[in-house]
């Protein structure tokens, strides 16, 4: 059997990082896991080839060479993930397909074969049994949660690491919250499902030992779901692991209550952890009672994220805007809470409700649900009829957007941040690619870019001020670049 595992591509967005990616000249941010996942459950004697359209084309060799394919995605490849579909039923092949797209809309794509749903661990095995007996199902799912103690290391061989900007490794699954917006917890469950640290030092290895140096991305609900398992045991293996190596630093997502142990957060910086991702969503304690958020109330939010950037680990930002006790007060609100908190990466959305989380219940019942979602949750849409008149929103949704990411502002941002942050042990060996990104840079930027003043502004700032941090300084130059030319995309 030949299978083509294929994974669609990325429209424009604040996540794609389209626009920075060729500063460093990769391809894409990020690898697809779950397809390297998948193939790894498949049958050894599988000949299997992985096209990430992020990356490359298909091409008529690939689906001629082909028996089957196999396509993944997430809502946000929605358009992509129809076209490849339509490609393979043209060229005969019959198409398989999972992943969170399809768990929740599966019914809007007839063209498919066969639906191999939820974690692949506990599905794919029952395909795989009736497809040798040649009597496979159209739609294969459950409600229970894989162990992944049982999940193999992903396939590495069958894609080229140089294209990608990160590698990613998953230590963990499920999210002990609850919030309201998000489906994490119905997709993969309550209770954190853990790897063991051995697993994870096997996968790092196997990074290693195919050269990989630069950051790994721990893609975690929430890393710290289980504290005492990180305490006692991955952190400690990570430590371990680092001695007598370079590079490879790490960054994942974890929730808020990080700041409150001193203890984890220096163990995480020790192990090489420089940058967390943490659901914030609003300065405002009745939107985030509104949407169970309790993990994030009754605290100093700023003072929080101060501690952690002071640990030597970079804070990005889950907002959202559009909560029904949000008043048209939130966007100044928002904009302060911001710039005062140095998150240079403020990913601000609207609020969305994905099918399946307990605010679509909500929603449903009280007759304010639009349409699906569109899988992107900064593009300036909603999916539900908000509190707030629409046009109010979006106009001060705009607004907000505007002003987080006009360059004085960003700028002063980075410089709030520089200014907090405790520069890391573990870092990244500067390599070719970064001192060209750095002219690249200056040509783009300070040369070309109508923004040059600030630009050199910050550049001359960060080189005699941080000259330790000046490599990272001008990564935010060119993370600033990025998301001014998606936001403007969305928001003119
Ligand atoms: C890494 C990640 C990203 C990366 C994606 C990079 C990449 N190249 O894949 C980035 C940072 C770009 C990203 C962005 C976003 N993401 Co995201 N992301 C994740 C995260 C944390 C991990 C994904 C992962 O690698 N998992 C590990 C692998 C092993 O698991 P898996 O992919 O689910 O695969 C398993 C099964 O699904 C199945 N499977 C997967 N593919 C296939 C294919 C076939 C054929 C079969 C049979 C089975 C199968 O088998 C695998 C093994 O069990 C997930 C949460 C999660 N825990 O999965 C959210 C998640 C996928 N993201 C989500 C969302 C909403 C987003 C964003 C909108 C913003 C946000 N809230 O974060 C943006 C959208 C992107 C954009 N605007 O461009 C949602 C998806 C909802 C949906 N229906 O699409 C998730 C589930 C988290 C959440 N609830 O918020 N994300």
């Amino acid at each position: 059997m030949r299978v083509l595992l294929i994974y669609p591509e990325f429209p424009d967005t604040f996540w794609s990082f389209k626009h920075a990616l060729p500063f460093v000249r990769k391809r894409a941010s990020l690898p697809p896991l779950g397809l390297l996942t998948l193939a790894a459950l498949m049958p050894a004697s599988w000949e299997k080839r992985l096209v990430d359209l992020n990356v490359r084309k298909l091409t008529p060799r690939d689906s001629d060479w082909a028996d089957m394919a196999f396509v993944g995605a997430m809502t946000v490849q929605r358009e992509s993930a129809r076209a490849v579909i339509a490609r393979c039923k043209t060229a005969g092949l019959p198409v398989v397909a999972g992943g969170p797209l399809f768990i929740t809309e599966h019914p809007d794509f007839p063209q498919v074969d066969h639906f191999v749903l939820n974690e692949a661990e506990l599905t794919l095995p029952q395909f795989l049994a009736d497809l040798e007996s040649g009597k496979p199902q159209r739609i294969y799912e459950t409600t229970e949660f894989a162990d992944v103690q049982r999940s193999p290391a992903p396939l590495w061989q069958l894609i080229e690491l140089r294209h990608y900007a990160t590698m990613a490794v998953q230590f963990s699954r499920g999210c002990p919250y609850n919030c309201d917006f998000c489906n994490v917890t119905v997709l993969l469950g309550h209770r954190p499902r853990l790897k063991t640290a051995r697993q994870i030092i096997r996968e790092l290895d196997a990074l290693y030992e195919l050269g990989w140096r630069e950051s790994v991305f721990f893609v975690d609900d929430n890393l710290i779901g289980n504290k005492r398992a990180l305490k006692e045991s991955l952190l400690p293996a990570l430590f371990e692991w680092r001695k007598g190596k370079t590079g490879m630093t790490f960054h994942t997502e974890t929730s808020i209550n990080l700041a409150d142990d001193e203890e984890l957060m220096r163990m995480m910086s020790d192990a090489g952890f420089n940058m967390v991702f943490i659901g914030i969503e609003t300065p405002s304690e009745e939107s985030l009672a509104e949407c169970g958020k309790k993990h994030n109330k009754n605290r100093d939010l700023l003072a929080d994220i101060k501690r952690i950037q002071r640990h030597g680990m970079q804070v990005q930002g889950g907002f959202i805007i559009g909560f029904d006790s949000d008043s048209p007060s939130i966007f100044r609100r928002q904009i302060d809470f911001i710039q005062r908190s140095g998150i240079v990466t403020a990913m601000v959305g609207l609020l969305q409700a994905p099918l399946g989380t307990r605010l679509y219940q909500r929603l449903a019942r009280e007759g304010r649900l639009l349409r699906a979602f569109s899988g992107d949750n900064v593009d300036g849409m909603t999916n539900i009829v908000p509190r707030m008149r629409l046009p109010v929103l979006q106009k001060g949704y705009r607004a907000v957007i505007r002003s987080l990411y006009a360059p004085a502002n960003y700028y002063a941002r980075v410089r709030t941040f520089l200014r907090e942050y405790k520069p890391p042990k573990v870092t990244v060996p500067l390599d070719v690619q970064q001192v060209l990104a750095l002219f690249r840079s200056v040509l783009r930027l300070g040369i070309m870019g109508k923004e040059r003043l600030h630009y050199w502004k910050f550049f001359f700032w960060a080189l005699f001020r941080k000259p330790r941090l000046f490599p990272l300084a001008i990564t935010f130059t060119i993370y600033g670049y990025h998301s001014r030319r998606v936001l403007d995309l969305h928001i003119h």
